[in-house]
């Protein structure tokens, strides 16, 4: 399957993370990229570097404010003279005014942040920059061959919002690759989210639409990352009103229970009429994963990949979580992999 990769990926090398009440040395790190790419050259497929899409489809669907505070926060923070990466320490938490933005880039900082774990260092913003065009290069391909293919994005994406950072991510690179499929023709996307996290910033990004359908499986967030998004009644707003489809399930979930859960999603992707699929393939569903509780085996992903395959729809595949390093390039090959058995069969 052919992958678009941008090695600018590489230009975020944060030393900090906050993580168990101490600064640790990140989960979402640059080796990951080098074990996927090891074993999409192992596996024969083609990397390709993507175009530079510029800021136009980033702000298609992230607050240009926003955009801008990511490209100037690092020099910013270094200029107010603190000595570490930049991490927020306050937001406009419930008590406090929402309709403020602060001069000084603590206070940006946490107007922006959803989460704290996240830090901003030098090369942050390029390497957003280079993870959307991978997104980008690859929904592209797909929109004008109809063939699959695989954006390994880095950082990830799904946790950005609107107007927000967290959760590894800073560009919603799915977000950005749905809306430019419709600004290309589609009439209606899917995006299925299968890492383990709930995309909140999918879902928010788009939660009042009804051109794209957002189908989540993931964590329970009662008890897991992002807690407070990602329940089943979030359904979506107005015209969005059920394109918005979450299905939470507990630490500890079987496959099987998984696999049939996506059943339910595959089947409303189906009855909705999309025209494109957009996968946001998080494997920190495997059983190692560091930080998630499901329990993926290396051999399930070649099942799930087959599956994704059996839905007949074109297909892009973006790379999110997955912090068992050292598995993470054969669990993602295993997924691009099922999936191309299936597809090159029925053609
Ligand atoms: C893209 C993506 O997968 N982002 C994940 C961000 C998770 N950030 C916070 C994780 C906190 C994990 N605590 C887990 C404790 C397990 N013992
Ligand atoms: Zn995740």
């Amino acid at each position: 399957m052919l992958t678009f990769f941008s090695e600018d990926s590489r230009l975020r090398q944060a030393r900090t993370e906050l993580h168990d009440g101490a600064l640790v040395s990140p989960f979402e790190c640059p080796e990951r990229v080098d074990l996927v790419l090891e074993q999409l050259r192992q596996a024969g497929f083609e990397v390709r570097a993507p175009d530079a899409y510029g800021l136009e489809p980033v702000c298609a669907v992230h607050d240009t404010s926003y955009v801008s505070f990511l490209e100037t926060c690092w020099q910013a923070w270094q200029t107010a003279g603190h000595s570490g990466e930049a991490i927020p320490n306050i937001w406009p938490a419930r008590t406090l005014r929402q309709d403020k933005i602060p001069h000084s880039v603590s206070g940006q900082l946490g107007y922006y942040a959803l989460a704290a774990e996240t830090s901003i260092c030098e090369g942050t913003f390029e390497a957003a920059m280079a993870s959307k065009d991978a997104a980008l290069g690859a929904v592209e391909y797909t929109l004008a061959t109809g063939e699959p293919s695989f954006g390994l994005c880095r950082p990830p994406g799904h946790h950005a919002a609107f107007d927000q950072f967290g959760g590894y991510c800073f560009f919603n690179n799915a977000a950005i690759a749905a809306q430019h499929a419709l600004d290309a023709g589609r009439r209606r996307v899917a995006v299925l989210d299968v890492d383990f996290h709930h995309g909140n910033g999918t879902q928010q990004i788009f939660y009042a639409r009804n051109d794209v359908l957002f189908a989540s499986l993931h964590g329970d967030p009662d008890v897991t990352f992002p807690y407070y998004l990602g329940y089943a009644d979030e359904t979506g707003a107005g015209e969005g009103q059920g394109f918005n489809l979450n299905y939470p399930m507990a630490p500890g979930t079987s496959v099987a229970t998984w696999m049939k859960t996506l059943e339910q999603a595959l089947s409303a992707i189906k009855t909705h009429e999309c025209e494109l699929l957009i996968v946001s393939l998080g494997v920190d569903i495997f059983e190692g994963d560091p930080i998630s509780a499901f329990t993926f085996k290396r051999d399930d992903f070649i099942a799930l990949g087959k599956r994704l395959a059996e839905a007949g729809l074109p297909t892009t595949f973006l790379m999110e979580g997955g912090y068992a390093v050292e598995e993470i390039g054969v669990n993602v090959v295993n997924v691009l992999q099922g999936f191309e058995q299936i597809n090159s069969r029925d053609r």
